[in-house]
Order: C-alpha cells, then structure tokens, then sequence
C-alpha cells in the first residue's frame, strides 16, 4: 500500500520528469488553477454565511442571473491566471468575447477556456457544483492570442480538468497521461493525490442521468432510448436506474467513477442541447476517453467536432463505452 503523501506539484513535477517536452509551462498553469480551486472552494464553503448569495440583478452573455459566486469565481479564476506568463488567451462561460491578457503581463503559448462556476443554479441550495477548464496550445503568432486559439476541435486540448464542490473538494485533470484526482485536505491547503489513474468501470453502472423533465420535447428515439434504458430487461441493454443532480461536474464525475450514462440531448426548442461545446463537453470529453470511456453527441465524438464559436452548444452522451454505444445505436436505428 503506498503511504506516500503526493501533493499536486508533487505529482506534476513527477509528470514533467517523464516527459522531457514538457516546459514546465503547463505545470505552472495547473498550480495556478489549484490556487483559483482553493480560493473559490473557501467562499464556497462559508456561501450562505456571508452576504454572497442571491442574484447580482445582472445576465451573463446567455441571459441567464449571474449569482454572486459565478462573478466572483470568474474574477479568482482570471486574476490568477493571467499574470503567470504562459497564456495568450482566456476565454469564459461569463463573458462574450475572449479575454487577453493584461498588457502589464507577459504572453504565453498556451489559451485557457473556464467555466468558472458551473451548475450555480445549485449554490443557494448547497448541491455539488464546479470549476470546468480546457487548455490549448495556440496556433496564432505575435503577442496576444487570437479567438483561432480557443475555438479549436476537442481532440487538439493539451490538458482538461475540473474542480468538484462536493462532500470533499477534488481536482481531476488529464493531460493525456491517464486521469488523475487530487482532494483537497483543507487543514494544510493542499491538494494530495487521491485518485491516481482513474478508469471508468465498464461495463459501467446501469445508471443512467438525464433531466425527464424535458422529455416531452425530446425527439421520438431519445424518448426510446431512455424507455428502453428503463424498462428493457438487462440482458437487452435495460434495467438501469437514474440519478440526476443537475450540475454537470457531479453528474459527470460520478459516471467517471462508477460507470454510467449522463445524457443532455438537444431537443424542439434546443436542437442543440443546453451544453456548452468548449469549455464544458470537450474538457468532459477529453477526461472521460483518457478514462477509457466515450464522449459522443448521439452520432459523432465530442473530440472530433469542429467548434465554429465560442458559446457554441452540443448535445452530450458521456460514460462508459458500452453504454454510450448503446445510446448510438439506439439513436441511429431511429
Ligand atoms: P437542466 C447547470 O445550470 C447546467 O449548466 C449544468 O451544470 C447541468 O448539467 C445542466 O445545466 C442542467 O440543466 O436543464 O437539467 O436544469
């Protein structure tokens, strides 16, 4: 049983020796999310305590509220990032336009893309919610990196992770080299090394994690599958039950760790789905197939898709393999 206490920098030290490449560029840019991770969690914990509830009266760039702690989140996650000198870019669920970088600071070669606060509709209520990123490497020349450095296809991050508000605060990312998650022992603010090497189970869980709520504009074979998943007898791919928390990291990060199917299809009013492409279904995507899972949008992989904006949607199949096979194939035979 290895006792050894590995911290973050620890371990991302220990991954840069394995790989000479690396600059260390990217090492510096995840001990500065960690520190963003650590600053939101604090607020996170004592929301409810201080006045930092409720409505800003404001709308971020989709019209919806915008809750004290997603501006808040926005600004830690930005003022941590953007003096380290290894970005060009960033780019967030909060704002319309990509950020750049101060001029006081340095460039880099790396873009950032953030949720900085998803499922925020949970704050008030104390359900589970989380920090999403996605990191490239940029393709534009010169000083400050360009909107051509953030809208590039899933499979092309470099790095993706998110940080989970739940019963402990975690940390998991991947920058290709497995999948690994770090919780946060708040009594010396450091992140240890919890999870190394993550697998999602599969065959997975017979869980499946879709709001029915908006069943009714669903389409026809959506309205199957789910039926299927539900009532068909295991042996034909049914038998699942459900759970659903409507915060997308801990939806998400339950299926990476027992296996599952989360669903967000689009349907009549949203062909589209309400998912984010960039900052929210291909860092899911990119952390569930280095898991050794799926990530689809009922017929192509998330990582394939060529994103044509920033705030672009898509709809999102997630989980173990079979699983999300299984939603293909169901969807295909219509
Ligand atoms: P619905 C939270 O608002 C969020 O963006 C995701 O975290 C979550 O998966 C989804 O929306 C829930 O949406 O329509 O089920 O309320």
């Amino acid at each position: 049983m290895d006792r050894s206490v590995v911290t973050l920098d620890r371990h991302i030290v220990e991954q840069e020796r394995r790989h000479p490449g690396a600059t260390g560029a990217f090492s510096s840019i995840l001990q500065d999310l960690a520190l963003a991770g650590k600053l939101i969690n604090r607020q996170v914990r004592k929301a409810g305590l201080v006045d930092i509830l409720g409505q800003t009266g404001r709308q971020n760039v989709h019209g919806e509220e915008v809750q004290k702690l997603d501006e808040f989140a926005h600004d830690v996650v930005f003022r941590a990032m953007d003096h380290g000198g290894h970005l060009c870019v960033m780019a967030s669920e909060e704002q319309e336009d990509p950020l750049p970088i101060p001029e006081e600071f340095p460039t880099g070669d790396y873009a950032l893309l953030f949720d900085p606060l998803d499922g925020s509709s949970n704050i008030d209520v104390n359900i589970s919610i989380g920090t999403i990123f996605s990191i490239h490497e940029r393709v534009s020349q010169g000083r400050d990196g360009t909107r051509d450095d953030l809208v590039q296809p899933g499979h092309r991050q470099e790095a993706a992770g998110y940080i989970l508000y739940g019963s402990s605060t975690i940390l998991v990312y991947t920058t290709g080299n497995g999948v690994h998650g770090f919780t946060l022992d708040p009594s010396i603010g450091e992140f240890l090394l919890s999870h190394r090497d993550i697998r999602i189970p599969d065959p997975g869980d017979r869980v499946y994690s879709v709001n029915e709520g908006h069943a009714d504009k669903w389409s026809e074979d959506q309205r199957g599958l789910v039926e299927h998943l539900k009532t068909g007898r295991e042996r034909d791919g049914g038998g699942f039950s459900a759970r659903y928390v409507g915060s997308l990291v801990a939806d998400f990060h339950r299926t990476l760790m027992n296996g599952g199917l989360f669903m967000y299809p689009g349907n009549r009013a949203n062909p589209e789905g309400k998912l984010r492409l960039l900052y929210e279904a291909a860092p899911m995507a990119m952390i569930c197939e280095e898991a050794g899972g799926r990530a689809s949008d009922g017929e192509r992989d998330i990582l394939s898709l060529n994103p044509q904006n920033l705030h672009q949607r898509t709809p999102l199949y997630i989980g173990s393999s079979d699983h999300v096979e299984l939603a293909e194939e169901r969807l295909a035979a219509g």
